[in-house]
């Protein structure tokens, strides 16, 4: 072992050791760091100067109380989050999550990984992620609009257009984010872009809604072509039924794939004519019901309880976009025993580092989280300049912007795989051309 991967190994123990019970945020820094060994060997700098050690170590961490009374009286007394990790290349730029196992190493994973996902981008956005333990399913409205303005009570002293700007993730919605942006204008006394991901007629962009899935599929759709494969008559597994996977089948099935399967955290639906898409928007996205719902209006379809053995069904392209650490390494092993040779993730890290290495040891196609969900906050940086100009583009505008930065960012991160000697590891390629950007400008500004 040489000396520069004995120092990240170090910076690995000491993450380790200083954020005691994280292990998502542990794994999310490993992989990056393992694949920065190469880089640190080329430009020793990163480690003289400090660069690695400020990386791992978010510049604020902001915790607070977040008190509600539901509709039967009773008080809640949830917590709240945002992990302000890195503003190296613009304000920090990051989702807000709300699900019951939220706490600070979930934050600081999706934190850390936003850095490298939003440089990726080209666009100037920092690095955050920020969210609650708040559960808000079987909630009424009511109930969502208190937590969300108790939660924004605190949160706005933190967060400004230029500072912070905050967007959906898991559990945050169009209804979220319009409680939340609401409370700040009132609390503020001014409108500006302060949050992405708003309606269309506050402010938000078109096509923002549709961003990470169809982001996902532009960037599968490089990654197939290049290896001379494509959507087109392709059996697609999704997991997922949320924002996600619900606009990944949309272009999946516009590229000329059939969807054969979705789920939620309660099971998984197989359908071998297709999923009837309409109908999950329908109680997903309008109904807020469960998947199994589905079976009701198509009698052919099979309902599965549990969602893990989705990965099971026989398929060519997988789309994981439900949650982290979704797909282990018997996952991964189901898949390529069912003939399945891509995947791209659309989920924030839902392959366990055993099911990347299973993966890409049989020669499965890997698209990385980082950079293939890019395009929602890609879209989200070009909903702030929109806000920014006063002024909206039209859905093909973003659309056109939304495919070619996804476009670039996977001919920038297979690119850097080939220079650092990784040819093909879009994994590797993602976290090097990533990280140079945030690492150079780090140097620029000295000890800060
Ligand atoms: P949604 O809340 O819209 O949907 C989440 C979906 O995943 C639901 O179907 C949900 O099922 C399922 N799910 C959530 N948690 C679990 C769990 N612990 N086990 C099994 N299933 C689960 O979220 P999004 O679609 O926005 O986000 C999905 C993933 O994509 C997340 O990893 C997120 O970080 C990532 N992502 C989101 C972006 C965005 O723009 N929204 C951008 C980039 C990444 P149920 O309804 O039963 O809870
Ligand atoms: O993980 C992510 O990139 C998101 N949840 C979207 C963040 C954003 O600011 O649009």
């Amino acid at each position: 072992m040489n000396i520069r991967s004995e120092y990240l190994n170090g910076l690995m123990e000491r993450v380790i050791q200083r954020n005691p019970a994280e292990p998502e945020f542990h794994q999310a820094v490993g992989e990056v760091l393992s694949s920065l060994v190469p880089v640190v060997e080329a430009r020793p700098e990163y480690i003289t100067e400090g660069v690695m050690d400020c990386l791992v170590e978010p510049e604020r961490i902001i915790k607070f109380r977040v008190p509600w009374e539901d509709e039967k009286g009773q008080i809640h007394v949830n917590r709240g989050f945002r992990v302000q990790f890195n503003s190296a290349i613009g304000p920090y730029k990051g989702g807000l999550r709300f699900h019951p196992s939220v706490y600070e190493g979930i934050i600081k994973f999706l934190g850390f990984e936003q850095i490298f996902k939003n440089s990726l981008t080209g666009l100037p956005i920092g690095g955050g992620k920020g969210g609650s333990d708040f559960d808000p399913k079987g909630r009424t409205d009511l109930e969502v609009m208190r937590f969300c303005q108790s939660f924004m009570t605190e949160l706005f002293k933190y967060i400004g257009p230029d500072t912070d700007v905050p967007a959906g993730d898991i559990g945050v919605g169009s209804r979220e984010i319009g409680y939340l942006f609401g409370q700040y204008k009132r609390l503020r006394n001014e409108f500006t872009g302060v949050l992405t991901g708003k309606g269309l007629s506050y402010g938000g962009s078109l096509a923002r809604t549709e961003a990470t899935g169809y982001g996902l599929c532009y960037f599968a759709d490089c990654m197939l072509r290049d290896a001379g494969r494509g959507f087109e008559g392709a059996r697609v597994v999704i997991s997922g039924s949320g924002n996600v996977a619900i606009y990944a089948c949309e272009k999946a099935a516009q590229f000329g794939a059939k969807v054969v399967a979705m789920s939620d955290s309660g099971g998984y639906l197989y359908d071998g004519d297709g999923i009837d898409l309409a109908l999950v928007k329908q109680l997903k996205e309008v109904q807020r019901r469960r998947i199994s719902d589905y079976v009701e209006s198509r009698p052919r379809a099979e309902y599965h309880a549990g969602c893990r053995d989705i990965w099971s069904i026989p398929c060519d392209i997988a789309l994981p976009c439900a949650t982290q650490n979704e797909l282990d390494g018997n996952a991964a092993r189901a898949l390529i025993a069912g003939g399945c040779f891509a995947v791209a993730e659309g989920a924030n890290m839902p392959c366990t580092p055993e099911a990347v290495e299973a993966l890409q040891a049989a020669g499965v196609l890997f698209a990385p989280a980082k950079a293939a969900n890019a395009g929602g906050v890609a879209t989200s940086a070009l909903e702030m300049s929109q806000n920014s100009m006063r002024f909206y583009w039209s859905f093909e505008e973003v659309d056109e912007h939304l495919k070619r930065i996804m476009t670039d960012l996977y001919r920038n991160a297979s690119r850097a795989a080939e220079q650092y000697g990784m040819a093909g590891n879009l994994a590797a390629g993602a976290n090097i051309a990533g990280f140079l950007k945030v690492a150079d400008s780090m140097l620029a500004y000295g000890v800060v």
